[in-house]
């Protein structure tokens, strides 16, 4: 047979906002690799441990394929005009303000140009709004009131040039981990270079910080106003900046005031001493970028947080050069890219402002559209809550998982339960959102779909696609536009392909714009198939055709902002840190990710390398506070806020804060019992932004007094998992299991029935120690283990690793499926304990093993036992471990 070449597809990464280049190889018999982009000019070739994994999240798994109707399969042409003809309805009879599209950063631009042209342009409200709600819209508002735009001044270079790079509420080596690995590898290369992070927790990205500020829950007002007036009263200032770029200085002064330094201590928990050295290194160093992320913008003070961090470098003139200015992080691959097309309820498009009659008539013009939203929309928190009370009667909701990652996640799936037309269009046919429409739409997804993404520091680059659309599924943009033909829009919606629209988005970004407006792409308004297919990377603005785009493009340096008279307005904030625990509700619940899971793990959570990191939902407590409440470590602990309770691990680390604890966001109905942050989590909003506080939330703890603990591993994933905890993830030759019982169970067998894999002439074994209340069952299909499950009135304590290997292993005689009883490694077996490095499955006590045989670095670990070597996320955590195991030789 003749063999076919393998192809390269240069497309983007589909996970975090930096936006790396990767190169998706396919193989002559179908299978897929991907490594990074050398030429990207995001990663140069580096991906992390996400990214490493896309070609094992790329299987068919679980994938919507055709549409439905109300649970039964239908015909694309019947599921589109139901939705047509159930919106044209809806707005006929009950008004415009009646439907809403809840959208996504993880659409592409062109996806997302459509649906927002649909709803604004065409049905004519601003009922449009996206999970960036969740994630950018602080930022976005603090950036429009200082800058006139949602400008991001810098570029990645700015971390790399600095010399100062304070880090506030972003955990950049796991959730932005190949710029980590940028800024590490320069802070290697120039030692003097300095590190700051502040964060409530000791995150793994403080770990190359020279200094960790471990501030109190929303603190951040009270420290960068406390700055501000140190930088004036230090003589930090850049006069002329001021007097020439901005305006608003004496009154954010005055505002900065309000605190003294034992003001500052007591608000932000932290001490004078470490307060004065991060200021002096601030006041004295002249190339600083603050980068910011969730820690800022999710909070109630949010966009306040992001004008005291703006105020200080506007007051300093630190903007718009190289090392220097403030720098917001974007969360999703197209966080950027929604701004940019107006995807948020408070934005037209094109960074045009919804409030100003003269951009809405400019954008309607250029649309050619019978009417434009005439204000703004609902933002996501008060469009479910108007989903809830009636006036939304129709929701379409695109790329987005609502029930597991919006604030009070019980009362938005009532009220999308609740909703009499629910349309979703994923690339799953579960999940916790998905289960609840009544037309449920196949989508594309990564490796299928085609358009752009814009990254964190306005960089624009291609998705391509590598493999061919499965089953019935189809581009989000074709979705929208098929709908919107049916609604009547034929005209204005006659796009054949992605390059169409991303014309028609550059276009308009110049339209009337003469360097009025910062985001303008009109160098390709003229882009046809064959560029858009070869279009490479690019940063805007890009403005006059036939202009190359400079890189490290940088803003406002010499002012020139997007205010009427140009100038940057500095913005006195006076919040205060709010005071949330109280009687009852002790302790501040703060949430957020881990490094090897994506939001609810439709995707990573297909990956059994990515799942053995961290295989269960947790909560982080110190010890302190774990003695207080009588935890212990592995114990189950429920977590209760006034709206909900979940039940997770208990993890005690020294890292986290006292008086908070720390739950990732992850966790859903389809991988867990009881796992669903959200639902603890109260609706409150900044009330410039509308972007809720999910970082601070009131809780107490409590041990879940389990009466039996189980832990399994299976072949297959079973149907329904009946026991009061439980928590699945997979692994190497199919799932795991732990689980838990609040009260004995008498029909043990029963319940390994229940759950082990069944199929003909299967062989089970079992074993009872009375007196440790053990039961062990393993069921064998000859020499194949199917699965095992190990119960225990403490929680079990087989190793996991061993046990997961059991499913790869032939168990040929009986003596070797007994040792699957016994529950521990046999001769030569080793307990790798966690696993730490995912690529090539190192745990800790591996690490620990090397540590102690001599490898005091990094690089020796990875020689050793290659851990490390690969994408680089874990670093951080080979590095905690050696320093661990050095200081306990110390002692
Ligand atoms: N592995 C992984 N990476 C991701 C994602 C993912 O799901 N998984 N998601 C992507 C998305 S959409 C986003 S938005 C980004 C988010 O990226 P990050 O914002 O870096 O991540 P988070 O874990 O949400 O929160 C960051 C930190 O804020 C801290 N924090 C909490 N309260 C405060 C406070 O009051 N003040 C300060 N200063 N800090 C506080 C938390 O302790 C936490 O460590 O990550 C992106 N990258
Ligand atoms: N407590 C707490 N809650 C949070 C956060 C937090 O830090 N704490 N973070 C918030 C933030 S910053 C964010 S960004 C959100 C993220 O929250 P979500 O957006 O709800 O999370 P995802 O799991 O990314 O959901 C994406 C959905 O789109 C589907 N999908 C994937 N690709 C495509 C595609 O190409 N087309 C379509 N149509 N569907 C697709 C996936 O299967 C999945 O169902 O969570 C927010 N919620
Ligand atoms: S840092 Fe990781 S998740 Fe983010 S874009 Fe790059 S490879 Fe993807
Ligand atoms: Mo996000």
């Amino acid at each position: 047979m003749e063999e076919t070449a393998p192809t390269i597809t240069k497309t983007t990464c589909p996970y975090c906002g930096v936006g790396c280049g990767v190169l998706a190889t396919v193989a002559a018999d179908g299978s897929v690799a991907v490594r990074g982009d050398p030429d990207h000019p995001a990663n140069f070739g580096r991906l992390c441990s996400k990214g490493s994994a896309l070609a094992e999240t790329i299987d068919l798994d679980g994938r919507l394929l055709h549409p439905e109707i109300d649970g039964r399969r239908a015909g694309w042409d019947e599921a589109l005009d139901r939705v047509a003809e159930t919106f044209s309805r809806t707005i006929a009879e009950h008004g415009p303000g009646s439907v809403a599209f809840y959208v996504s950063g993880q659409l592409l631009n062109e996806d997302y140009y459509v649906a927002n042209k649909l709803m604004k342009g065409f049905i004519g409200t601003a009922n449009i709004d996206t999970n960036s709600r969740l994630c950018m819209a602080s930022s976005v508002a603090g950036h429009r009131r200082a800058f006139g735009a949602d400008t991001v001044p810098g570029s990645y270079r700015d971390l790399e040039l600095a010399d100062l790079v304070v880090l506030v509420g972003s955990n950049l080596a796991w959730c932005h981990p190949v710029l980590y690995q940028r800024l590490a590898a320069a802070k290697a290369e120039r030692p003097e270079m300095k590190v700051i992070v502040v964060d409530p927790r000791r995150t793994m990205t403080a770990d190359i910080a020279d200094q960790h500020l471990a501030i109190a829950p929303d603190g951040d007002v009270a420290l960068f106003n406390g700055l501000l007036a140190h930088l004036a009263e230090a003589g930090a200032l850049d006069e002329n900046y001021i007097a020439e770029h901005t305006t608003g200085f004496a009154e954010a002064l005055a505002a900065a005031w309000r605190l003294d330094m034992d003001g500052t201590a007591a608000e932000t928990g932290l001490d004078r001493a470490s307060i004065a050295e991060f200021y002096r290194l601030f006041a004295t160093t002249e190339k600083v970028v603050t980068v910011y992320s969730q820690g800022v913008n999710q909070s109630s003070v949010g966009t306040d947080k992001v004008s005291a961090i703006i105020n200080c470098h506007l007051a300093t003139g630190r903007i718009g050069r190289p090392g220097m200015g403030p720098f917001s992080v974007t969360g999703q691959p197209n966080a950027m890219g929604g701004r940019e097309v107006g995807g948020l309820a408070n934005m037209l498009a094109a960074h045009m402002d919804i409030d100003n009659a003269a951009h809405r008539e400019r954008v309607q013009r250029f649309w050619g559209s019978p009417v434009i939203a005439s204000a703004q929309g609902l933002k996501a928190v008060d469009m479910f809550r108007a989903v809830a009370d009636g006036r939304i009667k129709a929701l379409w909701i695109m790329a987005t998982n609502p029930v597991d990652s919006m604030p009070d996640g019980d009362m938005v799936e009532t009220a999308i339960r609740a909703c009499p037309f629910v349309v979703v269009s994923d690339v799953l046919g579960a999940t916790d959102t998905v289960r609840h429409a009544h037309v449920k739409l196949p989508a594309a997804a990564w490796g299928e779909k085609d358009g752009t993404v814009t990254n964190s520091e306005r960089r624009m680059s291609r998705q391509r696609p590598f493999l061919p659309l499965p089953g019935e599924a189809k581009p989000d943009w074709w979705i929208v536009t098929e709908v919107a033909r049916r609604m009547g829009f034929a005209e204005a919606f006659p796009y054949a392909s992605p390059a169409e629209i991303f014309a028609e988005h550059a276009a308009l970004s110049a339209f009337e714009n003469d360097g009025t407006r910062d985001f303008d792409i009109g160098t390709h308004a003229g882009i046809d198939a064959a560029g858009f297919d070869a279009l490479a990377p690019f940063q805007w603005p890009a403005r006059r055709a036939g202009e190359t785009s400079a890189d490290d493009i940088r803003f406002f340096a010499e002012g020139g902002f997007f205010t009427p008279d140009r100038k940057a307005r500095l913005v006195p904030v006076t919040t205060t840190a709010p005071a949330r625990v109280g009687e009852g509700f002790p302790l501040v619940l703060n949430t957020g990710r881990v490094r090897d899971q994506w939001h609810t793990m439709t995707r990573t959570g297909k990956s059994r390398r990515l799942s053995q990191h961290l295989a269960e939902p947790f909560v982080e407590i110190h010890p302190a506070d774990a003695a207080k409440y009588g935890i212990a470590d592995a114990d189950l602990v429920r977590v209760t806020s006034a709206r909900g309770a979940v039940v997770v691990r208990a993890l005690l680390t020294s890292r986290q804060r006292e008086g908070s604890v720390f739950v990732p966001m992850h966790w859903t109905d389809q991988f867990a019992a009881d796992g669903r942050v959200d639902r603890l989590v109260p609706p409150l909003t900044d009330p410039t932004s509308g972007q809720p506080a999910l970082k601070h939330v009131a809780v107490r703890i409590a041990r879940f007094a389990a009466a039996a603990y189980g832990f399994a591993v299976l072949t297959e994933k079973p149907e329904r998992i009946a026991a009061d905890y439980w928590a699945i993830a997979r692994c190497a030759g199919g799932w795991r299991v732990e689980l838990a019982f609040a009260a004995s169970v008498a029909d043990w067998p029963g319940v390994a029935d229940a759950i082990l894999p069944a199929a003909a002439g299967t062989e089970t074994l079992s074993f009872q120690d009375a007196v440790a209340a053990r039961r062990r069952f393993a069921r064998f299909s000859g020499e194949r283990l199917l699965g095992a499950l190990y119960l225990a009135a403490e929680p079990v304590a087989v190793p996991r690793d061993w046990a997961v290997e059991q499913l790869s292993q032939a168990h040929a005689d009986r003596r070797a499926r007994l040792a699957i009883l016994a529950g521990r490694p046999g001769k030569g077996g080793e307990d790798k304990g966690a696993i730490v490095c995912s690529c090539f499955g190192v745990g800790a006590r591996q690490i620990a093993g090397a540590v102690v045989a001599g490898c005091h670095t990094v690089e020796a670990v990875g020689e050793a036992l290659r851990a490390g070597t690969n994408c680089g996320s874990c670093r951080a955590e080979i590095r905690s471990i050696i320093h661990a195991h050095r200081l306990q030789a110390a002692e």
